[in-house]
């Protein structure tokens, strides 16, 4: 198999990422009429699965040597190899999609040994295209160069971020309370133990929430529980904007992009492992998602 030529596998990312985008804008979604998967939050609709049915089949016909991991498609005990890979998530945000609110993306990410080298995020409402390729910096609409400051200001510690987090669908047990806590104790005033950042932000889109702290309007992003389809795209997008991606979980600085586990720090001269070692310090506890 010859090497895969990153450049034109990028390309073809954005034509099929402004197709699939096309196909969201022209769906009328709703909640009544979306699917369930695990459980109540757990949404699918009918355009999740055309559209990566579409994107699958697309890219199936043009590489079909390398293989293809999409949500609507996963069944447990599949995993990512270290082939050549495409991964999607045919909406990021489906919450957002079925409640007509506009932070909705299709993520679309390539791997080679499980390292994502090349990422499209598309919001289609906004039209919003965030594309990179590893080694070659990352764009917002193919020419604005990310982040948006090309010469970012230090990262001064918890209580001068504006910190991305997600409730995720798992709303039980140990994985759950960690996060509840955390989101606490981030919230909270010095004196009650807390950090006080300047505030949580939740997308509702993983992909877009990377994204954004690629561009530095997040300081940093942590969640756990999410998926490979979530984050391979933007994993890159943040990488080559400089930032850093570490583990939910403390102690871990070299997080796999299925491992379901990530905080994400935007570019920043100095200060980003000191924020990472200042948020795990408050997260009691280390998720675990082996079940
Ligand atoms: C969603 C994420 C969201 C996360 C949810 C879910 P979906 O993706 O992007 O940030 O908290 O667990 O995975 O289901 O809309 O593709």
């Amino acid at each position: 198999m010859s090497a895969p030529n990153l450049q034109e596998i990028h390309d073809t990312l954005i034509e099929v990422a402004q197709k699939a985008g096309d196909m969201i804008l022209n769906a009328r979604p709703s909640f009544q009429s979306a699917g369930n998967k695990k459980n109540s939050v757990d949404l699918v609709t009918e355009t999740d699965q055309a559209v990566e049915k579409m994107v699958s089949t697309t890219l199936r016909e043009k590489y079909p040597d390398y293989s293809f991991l999409g949500e609507e498609t996963y069944k447990p005990g599949m995993t990512l190899g270290s082939g050549p890979t495409f991964i999607c998530d045919p909406i990021d945000g489906t919450t957002n999609f079925v409640h007509g609110h506009p932070y909705v993306s299709i993520s679309l990410g390539f791997t080679i040994d499980k390292r994502p080298v090349v990422g499209v995020v598309y919001n289609p409402f906004r039209k919003d295209l965030f594309t990179a390729i590893e080694g070659k910096g990352a764009f917002l609409n193919r020419t604005t160069r990310l982040p948006y400051k090309q010469e970012p200001e230090p990262l001064e510690g918890l209580n001068n971020a504006l910190v991305a987090v997600e409730w995720g669908s798992d709303r039980h047990g140990n994985n759950y309370d960690i996060k509840w806590n955390t989101y606490r104790k981030l919230a909270a005033n010095k004196d009650n133990g807390g950090s006080m950042v300047h505030s949580l932000r939740s997308l509702g889109s993983a992909a877009l929430n990377l994204c954004h702290v690629a561009t530095g309007t997040f300081d940093a992003y942590w969640e756990a529980g999410c998926w490979a389809w979530d984050v391979a795209a933007g994993w890159v997008i943040l990488k080559e904007a400089g930032g850093l991606i570490a583990s939910a979980n403390p102690g871990e600085w070299t997080p796999a992009v299925d491992g379901r586990k990530y905080f994400a720090v935007r570019g920043a001269p100095s200060g980003q492992k000191e924020l990472v070692e200042e948020l795990w310090a408050q997260v009691d506890g280390k998720f675990d998602y082996s079940a």
